[in-house]
């Protein structure tokens, strides 16, 4: 697959100035990135595919704030929590196959801190992101990056300890890895950037909203929908109870959680990630749906837009990888 990746060009003729960009399926060889070309050269293009991106995110059309409405959309394809895993993210973005359905939309979530790593020890998820800057540059109104708890970890810089492992260490030091130490910080401020610019909360057509989770019952009351639809955070939307932290961090998958939810925010179904399903999804209760696509089996949903669906009619559109 990776065949088709042609190395940009350098300098000012690079892709994401002239309008060019790299073929988001041929630019890591699974197992061994850039092993087509880790020039500098094309090293520092991804910087400016990186920053491109940024802009790209917030001049998406239906962005309000931290949220988008899909504007042009009949169809959409959920990916579960991704967290490094390039092998599923490749397989549906084939299976999108956005060139031939210009009104279907790709949303990819939490797509960092995984269990793949380089040889000293650095995580390869950032790749994830790499990936998502050079399809923004493709796709710009079809394809969506929701971020998820470990996200605004990164950014916000308050670790997520699993196993003991620091993960916003390792993930800093898998980009120093791969960029060294004079391109890495810069590219390290861009995906940060990048993150906090990213939407939280994306709304389809037919009343479907997609985001990382769902604040609990207890957080529910100073849930403020608001809060997401200001271009930027207070810091207190970002404490827990905060706003953006509860819709991030929340695990309460009650039917009363899922439905208050959806009437603050006028949706009727919820499709969310952030909870590991061994089977790769799960619907906890009968207005959500939950993917995860962290291991095999690796659950997405791909439905229709157009007109309304059922809790039922949205569940059986789940498929696993
Ligand atoms: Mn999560």
């Amino acid at each position: 697959m990776h065949s088709s990746f042609a190395p940009l060009p350098l300098g000012k003729t690079c892709g994401a100035v002239d309008g060019r960009t790299p073929d988001a399926v041929g630019w890591y060889n699974v197992g061994n990135p850039f092993a087509e070309d880790r020039s500098l050269p094309a090293l520092e293009c991804m910087l400016a595919h990186l920053r491109q991106a940024v802009a790209l995110v917030r001049a998406t059309p239906g962005r309000r704030g931290h949220t988008v409405t899909l504007e042009d959309c009949t169809s959409v394809l959920v990916a579960g929590d991704l967290h490094g895993h390039v092998a599923h993210f490749q397989t549906m973005l084939a299976l999108a196959d956005l060139a031939n359905n210009p009104n279907r939309h790709f949303v990819l979530q939490e797509i960092i801190h995984g269990r793949f790593r380089y040889p000293k020890g650095g995580d390869k998820s950032h790749q994830l992101v790499d990936l998502f800057a050079a399809l923004k540059g493709q796709f710009p109104k079809q394809v969506h990056y929701l971020p998820g708890n470990h996200e605004m970890a990164q950014w916000t810089n308050r670790p997520v300890l699993k196993t003991n492992e620091n993960q916003n260490a390792i993930f800093q030091e898998g980009v120093t890895e791969t960029y060294g130490p004079v391109l890495g910080p810069q590219i390290y401020a861009a995906y940060l950037e990048l993150f906090q610019t990213l939407p939280v909360a994306i709304r389809s057509p037919n009343g479907v909203l997609i985001c990382h989770s769902l604040p609990s019952t207890r957080a529910l009351p100073l849930f403020d929908p608001a809060r997401l639809e200001r271009e930027t955070y207070q810091d207190k939307d970002l404490q827990p109870g905060g706003s953006v932290h509860s819709l991030l961090w929340g695990r309460d998958t009650s039917a009363d959680a899922a439905t208050n939810f959806l009437r603050k925010m006028g949706a009727e179904l919820l499709v969310s990630g952030h909870i590991a399903c061994d089977t790769g999804f799960a619907a906890p209760n009968d207005r959500q749906l939950v993917l995860d696509c962290a291991e095999s089996p690796a659950g997405f949903v791909l439905f229709p837009t157009d007109r309304k669906l059922t809790h039922a009619e949205l569940f059986a559109c789940v498929r696993t990888l």
